[in-house]
């Protein structure tokens, strides 16, 4: 067994070490052990930290679709690509609730609404607290993806009862350029500060499969779990490829660096959750399984993510049931 990357994953593995600082160099050991060694250690991590047969779920729905005036190089909602989604207004309150009473109704625990915005302008915010006060009032925990947010903005929202703030750092610093101009990363990071000032959980993951090497897949991890708390959710996305978007012909990610990412994840924060995000639709039901077994602990459950397809929820359930998990 090769234990080269041992002392790292030790040390972030023990609460009662005080954690330290995870190095690129560091990260990237933990990716390169043999597979079931690594598979092994991201299992050991998850037990001493959750229940190994539960799983969270979280209903997605996008609040405002399209018209993003933004250049996310994988996104079908930018009017920078040709991708043919038209774009729609904010959508009504009694709208929202109706779909949060569904996914409620359905097994959801959490309610993530998303919206396609460099970041809320303020005479849209009413609405969006309104939206979160009564997702809240049903009894399911709250989530925005807005885009960037001012200090204010995070204030009312922490007021209005919202749990998590999804803002993903997406990828690592030296790819970042690659893949998105029109915003830079410090960006989001003094986003995730006014998050964390007012006391809401964070949520922040990125996107792997954009044609980014394994050292910035590590350096991805590497930011988030550097944070000095780091997020309470970290989604992993594998990327969607959307016709019309500058990433649609990149190549596949091999389905067993996908695994050895959220493997690393784990380790790397023992005490998140980590969420298969995007991309499980793609997925047969044992990479799933294996995604499960190296400590990924959270799903989108609902047909749809965004703008692009989930597996539905009866294929979740029959999954869930095969594999004896639970809904955490
Ligand atoms: N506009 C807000 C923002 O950028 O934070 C919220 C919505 S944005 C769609 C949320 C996240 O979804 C992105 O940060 C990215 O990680 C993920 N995402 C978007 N398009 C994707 C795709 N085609 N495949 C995989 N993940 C995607
Ligand atoms: C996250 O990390 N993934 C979700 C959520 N946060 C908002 C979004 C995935 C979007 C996938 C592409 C789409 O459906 O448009
Ligand atoms: Fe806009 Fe978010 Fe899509 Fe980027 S990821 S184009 S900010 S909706």
């Amino acid at each position: 067994m090769t234990m080269t990357s041992a002392p790292a994953a030790e040390r972030q593995a023990d609460p009662a070490v005080p954690r330290t600082q995870w190095t690129v160099a560091e990260a990237v050991e933990l990716f390169e052990q043999p597979f079931m060694d690594l598979l092994f250690r991201a299992q050991q991590v998850h037990r001493a930290h959750f229940d190994a047969n539960a799983v969270q779920r979280s209903t997605l729905l996008s609040i405002k679709t399209g018209g993003c005036s933004e250049d996310c190089g994988y996104c079908s909602q930018s009017t920078r690509h040709n991708t043919g989604l038209d774009r729609e207004q904010l959508l009504k309150v009694a709208e929202v609730v109706e779909h949060a009473k569904a996914a409620k109704a359905k097994g959801a625990s959490r309610f993530c609404m998303g919206a396609a915005w460099r970041g809320p302008k303020d005479k849209d915010m009413e609405t969006v607290l309104a939206m979160v006060r009564e997702v809240k009032a049903l009894g399911l925990e709250t989530c925005v993806t807005l885009g960037m947010l001012k200090g204010d903005q995070a204030l009312q929202l922490k007021e209005a009862g919202l749990d998590y703030y999804n803002h993903n750092l997406d990828t690592a610093p030296e790819f970042y350029g690659q893949v998105i101009t029109t915003h830079t990363l410090a960006d989001r990071l003094d986003t995730l500060e006014q998050v964390r000032g007012a006391g809401i959980n964070v949520c922040s993951g990125g996107i792997v499969g954009m044609g980014e090497g394994r050292r910035s897949r590590a350096g991805l991890l590497v930011q988030l779990a550097n944070m000095a708390s780091p997020p309470e959710s970290v989604p992993i996305n594998n990327l969607v490829p959307v016709p019309g978007t500058p990433l649609e012909n990149v190549d596949k990610i091999d389905p067993f660096e996908f695994v050895r990412t959220i493997a690393a994840a784990r380790i790397m924060m023992p005490t998140s959750f980590v969420r298969l995000s995007a991309g499980r639709e793609q997925m047969s039901d044992e990479l799933q399984a294996l995604c499960f077994m190296a400590g990924a602990n959270s799903i989108f459950y609902g047909d749809r993510l965004l703008t692009t397809d989930n597996p539905d929820t009866d294929r979740d359930e029959a999954l869930f049931a095969r594999l004896g998990l639970r809904p955490a």
